[in-house]
C-alpha cells in the first residue's frame, strides 16, 4: 500500500449544463484554467470531456487536443480521456480521441442502466476499446458501474488485453446502477486482481461519505462537477473546492496527494 492517495477530477462529464452550475469549464481555456486549479488544489488526474461551441458534449479528437495543450501549456497533470462520451454516443466516436493517444483514458466495461437511459457496452465494444488502448499504450481506467463489470475486467486481463497494474474506478450511485453503499465498495475491492490500484467515484451527495471510505480503505479517489455539483446542500462547488477538501481531508489521514510523477509512478505510466 502507498500512503499517496491520487485525486482525480472528473471537471466536465457529458451531462451537466451551465444551467444548473455556472462554475462548470466548457471551452478548452475554461477547462486548462481549470485543470490548473485543480493541480494546485492536489490532483494528479484531470478526466475530461470536451463539448461543442454550443456547450453540447463531443467526441472531436481535434477539440481532445486543443483542450490537452492548453492545459499541458499550464501543468503537468495527467490529462485523462473520456471514451463513455455521452449516452447513445457511437462507438466510432468514442474511440477516435484515442488515436491522439493521451496519457489515460477510461473503459466501462460493461453495459448498465444510467437514468432512464442504457449505456451500451456489449463485449465487441468494450474488448475493441482495450485493443486499441493496448496497441496504442494507453493506460485504461475501467469504470465499473456494476459488479459484472468487474467480472468482464477479469476477461480483458485472461484475454491479454490488459498491462498490469490494472486500474478501476467504481463509480456507484448512478441510478439505474450499483448503489453507492459501504457494503458493496467492500465487496468490490474484495474481487479485485493483483497488482492493482482502485479508486472511488460516487455521485451526488455519496461523493463524499465514499471518498472518506475510500481514504480509509487505502484507495484512491475522485471529485469533481461530472459526479456531483454541490459543495454542500445547496451550495454549488467549484472543481478545485472539491478537490481541496477531500486533500484536506486526506491529509488529516495520513494520506499525502500524489503528485502527478508520483500517480504516474503508483499507475505504471511510462513518461513519454
Ligand atoms: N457520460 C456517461 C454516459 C466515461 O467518461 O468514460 C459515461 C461516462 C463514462 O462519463
Ligand atoms: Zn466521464
Amino acid at each position: 500500500m502507498s500512503n499517496k492517495v491520487i485525486i482525480t477530477c472528473a471537471m466536465i462529464g457529458a451531462e451537466v449544463t451551465r444551467e444548473q452550475t455556472p462554475h462548470l469549464p466548457l471551452t478548452p481555456e475554461e477547462i486548462a484554467a481549470d485543470a490548473e486549479r485543480c493541480r494546485q488544489a492536489g490532483a494528479a488526474v484531470v478526466h475530461i470531456h470536451v463539448r461543442d461551441g454550443e456547450g453540447r458534449p463531443s467526441q472531436d479528437p481535434a477539440l481532445f487536443a486543443e483542450v490537452e495543450r492548453r492545459i499541458r501549456e499550464r501543468t503537468d497533470i495527467i490529462v485523462q480521456y473520456s471514451t463513455g462520451g455521452a449516452v447513445g454516443t457511437p462507438l466510432e466516436l468514442r474511440r477516435a480521441p484515442l488515436e491522439n493517444r493521451p496519457e489515460m483514458a477510461t473503459l466501462t466495461t460493461g453495459t448498465c442502466n444510467f437514468g432512464d437511459e442504457v449505456f451500451e457496452n456489449s463485449w465487441p465494444i468494450v474488448s475493441g476499446l482495450a485493443q486499441r488502448m493496448l496497441e496504442l499504450d494507453v493506460k485504461p481506467e475501467m469504470e465499473i458501474f456494476d459488479f459484472g463489470m468487474v467480472d468482464n475486467a477479469l476477461r480483458l486481463v485472461k484475454e491479454g488485453l490488459l498491462k498490469p497494474p490494472y486500474h478501476f474506478d467504481f463509480v456507484l450511485g448512478v441510478p439505474g446502477a450499483l448503489s453507492a453503499r459501504p457494503e458493496h465498495l467492500v465487496h468490490l475491492k474484495a474481487l479485485l486482481p493483483s497488482p492493482c490500484t482502485w479508486q472511488v467515484a460516487a455521485v451526488g451527495r455519496h461523493q463524499l461519505p465514499m471518498a472518506c471510505m475510500a481514504l480509509a480503505m487505502d484507495g484512491h479517489v475522485r471529485v469533481g462537477l461530472e459526479d456531483n455539483i454541490y459543495y454542500s446542500k445547496g451550495v454549488l462547488a467549484t472543481n478545485a473546492q472539491l478537490v481541496e477538501r477531500v486533500a484536506r481531508i486526506a491529509r488529516e489521514l495520513g494520506r499525502e496527494p500524489a503528485t502527478p510523477a508520483e500517480a504516474r509512478e503508483l499507475l505504471g505510466i511510462k513518461t513519454r
